[in-house]
């Protein structure tokens, strides 16, 4: 039986999860990660990519969605259904960090009336020089998000940090 399936064994609830972040953050690469247990190629999304993961008693719905600027405005209204937000950066490129920033707030901003569990992926640490886990923590403010967060340092290629992540995260807003 796989990861996910252990995880959930045995519940009965349902969970709406949305995955978002920049384009090439390696959002697509993670949820084959977590359907497969081992790192796959994939194309990038157009649009939104809507997967249902199937569990014993419980069903996932990720909504892995395009960060191309056209398709942003979709994400508040998907992400209004959503239990549990996680966004994706890639952290070795520091080119993009303010982007990413700026769509991270829109996204925490529309969410202010919900209870929301956020997770947030420090994706592809698997490349040398990236930025430091607090440093981010600080630039992002993530300190005063009004909400149940967790960062993990992950990679959708060696599979670093991707199911203890999830784990955390599933585990925070089931119960
Ligand atoms: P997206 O769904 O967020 O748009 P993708 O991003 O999952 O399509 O990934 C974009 C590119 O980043 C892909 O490479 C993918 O293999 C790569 N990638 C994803 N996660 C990681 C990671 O943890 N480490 C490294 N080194 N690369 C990663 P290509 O070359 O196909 O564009
Ligand atoms: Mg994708």
């Amino acid at each position: 039986m796989g990861f996910l399936q252990n995880l959930f064994k045995n519940r009965t609830k349902h969970a709406d999860i949305t995955i978002c972040g920049l384009d090439d953050a390696g959002k697509t690469t993670i949820l084959r990660f977590l359907e497969t247990g081992e790192f796959v190629d994939t194309t990038p999304t157009m649009g939104v990519n809507r997967e249902t993961l199937h569990l014993p008693g419980l069903q996932i719905n990720v909504f892995d969605l395009a960060g191309q600027e056209d398709f942003r405005n979709m994400w508040h209204s998907i992400n209004e259904k959503s239990d549990g937000i996680v966004f994706v950066v890639d952290r070795s490129n520091a080119v993009r960090f303010s982007e990413a920033k700026e769509v991270f707030m829109s996204t925490i901003n529309a969410q202010l009336d919900n209870d929301v569990t956020v997770l947030v992926l420090l994706n592809k640490s698997d490349v040398p020089d990236v930025i430091d886990k607090t440093q981010f923590i600080t630039e992002f403010g993530l300190i005063d998000l009004p909400f149940k967060w967790a960062i993990f340092e992950t990679s959708a290629r060696t599979g670093e940090g991707i199911f203890h992540s999830f784990k955390w995260f599933v585990e925070e807003f089931l119960g």
